[in-house]
């Protein structure tokens, strides 16, 4: 039985992989870091309870910043695959957290790829690194394709450009099969509430439920390639499985502006929006009410953005016989209506007067 061990377990791409690596006959290993309320919601439905036998899902704990703890879980599972997906990965987040972001995303993967040397695993263990197409930052040429100039532009894209290099580095230096997916970006409904698309989906089922007036958000014009994470870890799986370590970009190629997820979101609660006025004063009504639903908070905007990203995955394609069988409008359909089930929960819990549900920024 093939052993994985996944680091960012707890987060979207983890849970997705983990269901998907079990499925596939796996015995899979995962780095929670301890925090001060249960954070495996995205994998209690796999949770295997420590007293059975054959378990094929075991959670350690760790950090990336802790090599110590790395060292010792790597040793103790001596896994045939490691996945890096764990990461500060919240590009806003990162203007404000910028030490942090460079230790967990950038000197994280140094210290997994340092302790499969250390532990003399490098000829055993294959390595993933989660790379991005925050990397290309500031576009150089349109669409990107791993031969596309990096332009990183947050605290962010530095850190993973850094993770870039050093598993490319370790792959020439040390004969490591040590790959880069660079994805762009991918949603589902687990995705983290503060990332737009979630954020998106969420106001509009609580709008639609009677839970909140309006939805802030940041920039509307910014445009981005966005696929399905289901989709997206069959990929980092198949990379992991070629005779010879190699970057892929994974994208649709397709492009679509915040503005258009915000009207196409809408739709599906069957409100129609009109936008009106422009940057700051942009706004979306309800058509039919008339009703103000959408407008721009400028403490959204990020110091410098990335205005525009649009993936060519055509190696992938060709290489991996890879393609996204998800497309854009199946994923806000599938998102917005699993945040309609649960904004249905929360209006009874708070007809009941239990509890509170406050709009992520
Ligand atoms: P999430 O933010 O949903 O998950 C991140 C995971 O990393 C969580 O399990 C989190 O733990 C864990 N983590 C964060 N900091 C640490 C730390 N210091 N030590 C140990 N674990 C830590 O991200 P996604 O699942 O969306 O993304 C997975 C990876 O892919 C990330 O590296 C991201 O940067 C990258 N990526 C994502 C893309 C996307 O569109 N989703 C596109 C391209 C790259 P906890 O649950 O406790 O917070
Ligand atoms: P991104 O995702 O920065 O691309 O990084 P995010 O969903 O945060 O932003 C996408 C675009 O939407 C604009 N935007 C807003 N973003 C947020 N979060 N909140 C808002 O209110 C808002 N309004 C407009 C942003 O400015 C941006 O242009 C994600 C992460 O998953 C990274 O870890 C990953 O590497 C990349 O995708 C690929």
């Amino acid at each position: 039985m093939p052993i994985a061990l996944i680091t960012g377990i707890t987060g979207q791409d983890g849970a997705y992989l983990a269901e998907f690596l079990l499925t596939k006959g796996y015995e899979v290993h995962g780095i929670k870091r301890r925090s001060s309320l249960i954070n495996t919601e995205r994998i209690d439905h796999l949770y295997q309870d420590p007293h059975e036998d054959n378990r094929r899902l075991v959670l350690h704990y760790g950090d990336m910043t802790d090599s110590s703890s790395l060292v010792r879980i790597i040793q103790q599972v001596q896994p045939d695959e490691i996945y890096n997906l764990a990461a500060q990965s919240h590009v806003a987040v990162s203007f404000e957290e910028p030490e942090y972001t460079a230790n967990s995303d950038g000197l994280g993967a140094l210290r997994i790829l340092e302790a499969i040397r250390i532990l003399g695993l490098e000829k055993k263990t294959r390595f993933y690194q989660a790379s991005t197409s925050e990397l290309f930052g500031l576009v150089q040429e349109i669409p990107q394709k791993e031969t596309t100039p990096f332009y990183p532009r947050s605290p962010y894209a530095v850190a993973k450009l850094y993770a870039y290099w050093i598993t490319v580095n370790y792959r020439e230096a040390y004969g490591m099969y040590a790959c880069n997916g660079i994805l762009f970006n991918h949603e589902s409904p687990v995705r983290g509430e503060t990332f737009v698309t979630r954020k998106i989906t969420r106001a509009v089922a609580h709008i639609k439920a009677g839970l909140q007036d309006t939805l802030y958000l940041g920039n509307l014009d910014a445009k981005r390639d966005w696929g399905h994470a289901r989709d997206y870890v069959e990929m980092q799986w198949l990379m992991l499985q070629q005779d010879k370590p190699e970057d892929f970009v994974i994208a649709t190629g397709r492009q679509y502006s915040v503005r258009e997820f915000v009207s196409r979101a809408f739709t599906e609660v069957g409100i129609d929006i009109r936008w009106e006025g422009a940057g700051v004063e942009e706004k979306g009504y309800d058509a039919a009410t008339g009703k103000c639903l959408v407008a721009v908070d400028p403490r959204y905007f990020r110091p410098t953005e990335v205005e525009t990203l649009l993936g060519d995955a055509t190696k992938a394609k060709e290489k991996l016989g890879w393609t996204p069988k998800i497309s854009f409008d199946q994923l806000v359909v599938e998102m917005v209506r699993e945040d309609v089930k649960r904004a249905k929960r929360d209006a009874l819990c708070k007809q009941e007067g239990v509890g509170v549900f406050p709009h992520h920024e």
